[in-house]
């Protein structure tokens, strides 16, 4: 989580395993794209940033959070990938929608982790209200895309496939 000692982008290259020649997917959220494109967007460089090849890298669009859950099943059973990285934002509103979708979401991507073998990586960030998401999606607070990256690195270098 960001925090005003935790910048998400913030990581040492030095400890970040290469990506050279992992295959990842990125499935984002079209739902807040202002937010989820700047992510997306993160995750993205920062891979190459580490060398994983674009080529390697393929993103697939969702309409909303909720579908990340399907979207993010559909690769795992592909298992084409090395690791795939989930991408959305839920801001809080007038709307009890709020809590239905990040627990829904929350879940799904978690039983993905239990039952799959390929490490499903959770870049949804919930917040009170569209300044909060912007702070954690390339402004003060850094970039969740980032450091989403990083951990997919870490993951796949950890446990492999
Ligand atoms: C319906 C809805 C609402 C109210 N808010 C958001 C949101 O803040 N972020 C988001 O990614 N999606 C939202 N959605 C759409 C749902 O995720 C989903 O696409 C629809 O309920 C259709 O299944």
């Amino acid at each position: 989580m960001a925090t005003e000692l935790h910048n998400l982008s913030d990581y040492d290259p030095t400890k970040v395993p290469s990506g050279k020649g992992r295959r990842i997917a990125v499935v984002y959220s079209e739902w807040n794209q202002e937010i989820t494109y700047a992510l997306r967007d993160g995750a993205i460089n920062t891979l190459i940033a580490n060398g994983t090849e674009e080529e390697n890298i393929e993103r697939f669009s969702v309409p909303g959070s909720f579908e990340l859950i399907y979207g993010a099943s559909r690769l795992v059973k592909s298992d084409k990938y090395d690791a795939i990285i989930a991408i959305g934002c839920v801001i809080r509103g007038d709307t009890p929608h709020f809590d239905y979708i990040c627990e829904g979401v929350t879940a799904g991507l978690s039983n993905l982790n239990v039952t799959g073998n390929t490490p499903v990586i959770f870049g949804l960030i919930t917040t009170n209200n569209l300044e909060q998401a912007q702070e954690r999606s390339g402004g003060r607070l850094g970039n969740k895309g980032d450091e989403c990256a990083v951990t997919a690195l870490h993951m796949i270098a950890q446990f492999g496939k």
